[in-house]
C-alpha cells in the first residue's frame, strides 16, 4: 500500500465512531450541562468542533515537531487578509472523514449540513485578494510544505450586507461572539509593539557602535492566536498566527495619577482600536493611520516572532534567508522590509550591508493590481511620525537606492523621479517592495506583461531578474469536494479521487464529453445543484426562480471596473426587448447577483440598488411569464459561494480589459462546468487558452486596444448613446424614473458617470457603452449555444476537464520552484506512533 493510502486509512481509523460519538456528547455535557437532544444547534457545532480539533491537534503538534527535527525552511505567508470562510466542513474534508463523520451524527440524529450553517464564515478578509491567501494556506500543507499565514485577528471581519429598500446596510461581523472552537491562545509567544515618540541617537560608549533609542513612544501587546491548517489526507496541519492586541500593563488603578492615567487609558484604547476591524476595501488604498497602525503592529510582532523562532536553532542571523522566506501579499505588508532592517541592526547588531543582505534575500512581493487608486502613498509627515525609526531606515535604503539609479542612469533624472520610495511627500510602497524585494510576480500572464512592459517599465528595465508570473489558482478541495459534492462524487466514480489532490486528472474526463450518457449525468447534477441553488433563494429572497432557466451568475465584489453596471444595463435592454417583441422567442434566464460594496463607493452602491431595483420591477412583471428573473444574493461571502458556483450555468467575468489582475471567482465557475462570458482579461485570458475559445464566450476591447485609448485621453461615448438607440433609451432609463418609483436623481451618479464629461475624470471609464453592443452579442450566443442542450453539457463538462491548471497546487509548486525552495516534509500520523 502506498504511504499516501496507508495514511488515509489510519486517519479514518482515528474517527472511529464510538470513540466520535462520545467525544461529541461528552463536549456538550462538559460545554453547556446538556444532553444532545437538549442542546442547540449552535451548542452541537461548538461540541463536534471541540471534536474535530481534538484529532487536529495530534497531528498539529505531530507537524510542528517534524518541521523542527528536518530543520526546514519556512515560507511566512505575510497578509492583511486571510478570507477562510468556515473551518468545520473544510477541515473535515480535509483528514478525509466527512463522509465517516456525517454518518456518526446522522446515528446521533444530528444534520451535519445544518451543524456546518451555525458557523460564521471568518471573514478575515474582502475579496480575491484575502481568498486566494486561503487557498494558498491550503495548498501548502496539503502538499507538505512548512509555512505560516500571518495576518490580523480582527475582532469584526468583513461586514455583514443586508438589503434594505434595495439600499446595502453594513451590520459589523461579530464572528466571535459564540467563540471559535478552532483557535489556540499563545500567551506565552506576546511581543510588543511600539509607535511614535522620538528617537534618541548615542554612540554606545564600550562598542562605539550606533545606538537608537525610541523614547515616549506608545505601545500594545500583539498576543498570537494559531488557528490550525489542515492538509488532505497527509496529517500536516500548518498555522494560521493571527495577532490580537492587550494594553500593556493591565488598566492599574494604583497608577492614578495624571501623566499615567491618560497613557494607560490611551494604550488600552490604542489596543482596542488596533484589532477592531478589517478595512472593507477592496482594490482601494484608504490612507488612514489606523491602518498604517494595523500594518506595523502584525508585521513586527511576526518578525519578531519568526527571529525569535530562527535563533531556538541558529547562531547566525546573517543566514536567516536559509531557513526563511517572507511572501508580501500586495503592499500592505511592505513595512515588513524596514522593520526586518531595524530588527537586524538595532536588535541583533548587525551593520546596514549585513542587514541588507539578510532583507532583500528573504522578501518577496506579489503585485495584485494595476488600479491607481489601490497603490498605497502614505504621506511622509503621517508615516514618519507614526514609526519614527522606521522612517529613518526607509530614508537610507531611498538614498542609496537613488545613488544606484543615477550611476545606472546618469543625468536622467526622470528615472529618479519615478524610481524613488520618497517622492513629492509621499512613502511609495510598491517602489520600496520592488526594490527590497528579490522577486516580483504579478498573478497572471497578461497582468505581469502589463506589470514589466507599462505599470513597472522602469523597475523591469532596471531589474528585470526579479519579475516573474504566477498564475493564480484556487482549492479544488473546498470549491469542488466540499462545495459540490454530487459533482466531486461522481468525478471520483469517473476517474477515481486522485483529482482531489492532482488537478491534473481531472482531464481524464475529456474523452468522456463524447459519452451522450456521462453528458446527460453531468447536466443531472448541474440541475440538482440549480435546485439547491433554487431553494436557497426562495429562502433568502422570498422570489421563484425556475430551475431549467439559464443560471448566470456574477458574484465578486462590487467595483466598476467589474463592471456590474454593464450586466444590468444589458438586463434592462432584454426586458425593453421582451416587452416590445413578447412574440420574440427568448431563452428563460435567471439573473444572479451577488457583491459588497465599500462603505463610501457612492457609485457602487447606486449599482446595487440599480439591481435590486429592475429585479423588483422585472420579477413583478406578469406580462413577461416568468422569463427573467433577477435575484441580489444578500450577503455574498465564502460559504454562500459554494453553492453559487455549484449551481452556475453562465460565468460572467466582463472586467474591462486590463483592469482584473487575475480573476478566482472565473476558476471556481469553469471547475464546476459554467462556461465563462467574459473579456479578454486576467486569467480568463489563460482560461480561454486551456479550454479553447469555442468553448467560452469572448467580447469586448482587448487591454491593448483600452491601454490605447487610455493614452489617448479616453474615448467618447456620446457618439455611442446618440447613435445607438437601443442604447440611450437603457441609460435615459435611469434618469425617467423607470427604476426609481419616478424619481430622477436616484442613479444620477450612474448617469453622470456613463455620458457627463463635466465630471472630474472622464466619461465610461470603464467603456461599458463601447462595449455593450459586443457584450449583448455574445449574451445572444449564450442563448443559442443553451438551446442546443447536447452542444452545451460538452462545453460545459470541457470546462471542468480543462480546469487542471487553475489549482492553486500549481500555483503554489511554482512559488516553491521559483521563489521559495522549500523543501516537502513527511509527516506520520499521531496514531502511527504507537503502532
Ligand atoms: N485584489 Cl490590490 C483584491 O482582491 N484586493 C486588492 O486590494 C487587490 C487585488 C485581487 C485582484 O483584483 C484580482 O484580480 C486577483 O485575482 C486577486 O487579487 C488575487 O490575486
Amino acid at each position: 500500500m502506498s504511504r499516501k493510502k496507508e495514511n488515509k486509512r489510519m486517519f479514518s481509523k482515528r474517527f472511529e465512531k464510538a470513540a466520535f460519538k462520545t467525544a461529541v456528547k461528552e463536549n456538550v455535557k462538559t460545554l453547556y450541562r446538556k444532553t444532545i437532544d437538549e442542546a442547540t444547534p449552535q451548542q452541537l457545532f461548538q461540541a463536534v468542533s471541540y471534536a474535530v480539533k481534538d484529532v487536529i491537534i495530534d497531528d498539529w503538534i505531530e507537524t510542528q515537531k517534524r518541521y523542527d527535527e528536518t530543520d526546514a525552511k519556512t515560507v511566512y505567508y505575510m497578509s492583511m487578509e486571510f478570507l477562510m470562510g468556515r473551518a468545520l466542513g473544510n477541515n473535515l474534508i480535509n483528514m478525509t472523514a466527512y463522509k465517516d463523520v456525517k454518518e456518526a451524527l446522522e446515528e446521533m440524529n444530528i444534520d451535519l449540513n445544518v451543524i456546518e450553517d451555525e458557523e460564521p464564515d471568518a471573514a478575515l478578509g474582502n475579496g480575491g485578494l484575502g481568498r486566494l491567501a486561503a487557498c494558498f494556506l491550503d495548498s501548502l500543507a496539503t502538499l507538505n510544505y512548512p509555512a505560516y499565514g500571518c495576518g490580523i485577528r480582527y475582532r469584526y471581519g468583513m461586514f455583514k450586507q443586508k438589503i434594505e429598500n434595495g439600499y446595502q446596510v453594513e451590520v459589523p461581523d461579530n464572528w466571535l461572539k459564540e467563540g471559535n472552537p478552532f483557535e489556540i491562545r499563545r500567551e506565552e509567544y506576546a511581543k510588543e509593539v511600539r509607535f511614535g515618540g522620538n528617537i534618541r541617537f548615542e554612540k554606545d560608549p564600550v562598542t562605539g557602535k550606533d545606538k537608537f533609542i525610541q523614547e515616549n513612544y506608545e505601545s500594545v501587546m500583539a498576543v498570537p492566536y494559531d488557528m490550525p491548517v489542515v492538509g488532505y489526507g497527509n496529517h500536516v496541519v500548518n498555522t494560521l498566527r493571527v495577532w490580537d492586541a492587550k494594553p500593556i500593563t493591565d488598566f492599574k488603578l494604583d497608577e492614578f495619577d495624571r501623566g499615567n492615567y491618560h497613557k494607560a487609558v490611551e494604550q488600552e484604547n490604542l489596543a482596542k482600536l488596533i484589532v477592531d476591524v478589517l478595512y472593507p476595501n477592496d482594490n482601494h488604498y484608504s490612507g488612514k493611520e489606523l491602518r498604517l497602525k494595523q500594518q506595523y503592529f502584525f508585521i513586527s510582532a511576526s518578525l519578531q516572532a519568526l527571529i525569535a523562532k530562527y535563533k531556538k536553532k541558529h547562531g547566525d542571523i546573517r543566514k536567516l534567508y536559509e531557513k526563511v522566506v517572507i511572501q508580501m501579499n500586495d503592499t500592505h505588508p511592505t513595512v515588513a522590509v524596514p522593520e526586518l532592517m531595524r530588527l537586524l541592526i538595532d536588535v541583533e547588531g548587525l551593520s546596514w550591508d549585513e542587514a541588507w543582505e539578510v532583507t532583500s534575500k528573504t522578501c518577496a512581493y506579489t503585485n495584485h493590481t494595476i488600479m491607481a487608486e489601490a497603490l498605497e502613498k502614505w504621506p511622509i509627515d503621517l508615516f514618519s511620525k507614526l514609526l519614527p525609526r522606521i522612517y529613518q531606515i526607509v530614508q537610507e535604503i531611498d538614498r542609496r537606492f537613488v545613488i544606484q539609479v543615477r550611476e545606472t542612469y546618469p543625468g536622467n533624472e526622470e528615472k529618479v523621479r519615478k524610481m524613488a520610495i520618497l517622492m513629492d511627500g509621499q512613502v511609495r510602497m510598491a517602489n520600496m517592495a520592488i526594490i527590497a524585494g528579490f522577486s516580483v510576480n504579478g498573478v497572471a500572464k497578461l497582468h505581469t506583461e502589463i506589470l514589466e512592459k507599462q505599470e513597472l517599465k522602469d523597475f523591469y528595465q532596471m531589474m528585470p531578474e526579479k519579475f516573474n508570473n504566477k498564475t493564480n489558482g484556487i482549492t479544488q478541495r473546498r470549491f469542488l469536494a466540499h462545495g459540490n459534492p454530487l459533482l466531486a462524487d461522481w468525478i471520483t466514480s469517473k476517474i477515481g479521487d486522485g483529482w482531489i489532490t492532482d488537478l491534473s486528472q481531472i482531464s481524464k474526463l475529456k474523452p468522456l464529453v463524447e459519452d451522450e450518457e456521462a453528458r446527460r449525468e453531468f447536466m443531472e447534477i448541474k440541475y440538482q445543484n440549480k435546485v439547491r441553488l433554487a431553494k436557497y433563494i426562495k429562502e433568502h429572497n422570498g422570489i421563484d426562480v425556475d430551475p431549467r432557466s439559464i443560471f448566470d451568475i456574477q458574484v465578486k465584489r462590487l467595483h466598476e471596473y467589474k463592471r456590474q453596471l454593464l450586466n444590468i444595463l444589458h438586463i434592462m435592454y432584454l426586458y425593453n426587448q421582451i416587452k416590445e417583441h413578447p412574440e420574440m422567442s427568448f431563452y428563460p434566464r435567471t439573473f444572479i447577483f451577488g457583491a459588497k460594496a465599500a462603505a463610501g463607493y457612492l457609485r457602487a452602491k447606486e449599482t446595487i440598488k440599480l439591481i435590486n431595483s429592475v429585479a423588483d420591477v422585472v420579477n413583478n412583471d406578469r406580462s413577461i411569464n416568468g422569463k427573467l428573473k433577477v435575484v441580489f444574493i444578500e450577503d455574498y461571502r465564502v460559504s454562500n459561494a459554494e453553492i453559487l458556483f455549484a449551481a452556475a450555468d453562465v460565468s460572467e467575468q466582463i472586467s474591462t480589459a486590463s483592469k482584473e489582475a487575475s480573476g478566482t471567482g472565473n476558476m471556481k465557475f469553469m471547475l464546476n462546468g459554467a462556461p465563462t462570458l467574459g473579456t479578454m482579461d486576467g486569467a480568463n485570458v489563460e482560461i480561454v487558452q486551456e479550454v479553447g475559445e469555442e468553448n467560452a464566450f469572448i467580447f469586448g476591447l482587448s487591454s491593448q486596444e483600452v491601454i490605447n485609448y487610455e493614452n489617448n485621453g479616453g474615448y467618447n461615448p456620446v457618439d455611442i448613446y446618440f447613435n445607438d438607440w437601443e442604447i440611450k433609451r437603457v441609460v435615459d432609463q435611469l434618469m425617467d424614473g423607470t427604476y426609481s418609483n419616478g424619481d430622477h436623481n436616484m442613479y444620477i451618479n450612474l448617469y453622470n458617470s456613463l455620458l457627463n464629461t463635466q465630471c472630474t475624470d472622464r466619461a465610461d471609464t470603464y467603456f461599458i457603452l463601447k462595449d455593450f453592443r459586443s457584450y449583448a452579442d455574445a449574451q445572444k450566443r449564450v442563448e443559442e449555444a443553451y438551446r442546443d442542450q447536447q452542444k452545451w453539457s460538452k462545453m460545459a463538462m470541457l470546462n471542468t476537464a480543462c480546469s487542471g491548471k487553475f489549482t492553486s497546487d500549481r500555483t503554489i509548486e511554482e512559488y516553491v520552484r521559483d521563489i521559495w525552495h522549500l523543501e516537502k516534509v513527511e509527516v506520520p500520523s499521531g496514531q502511527d506512533l504507537f503502532d
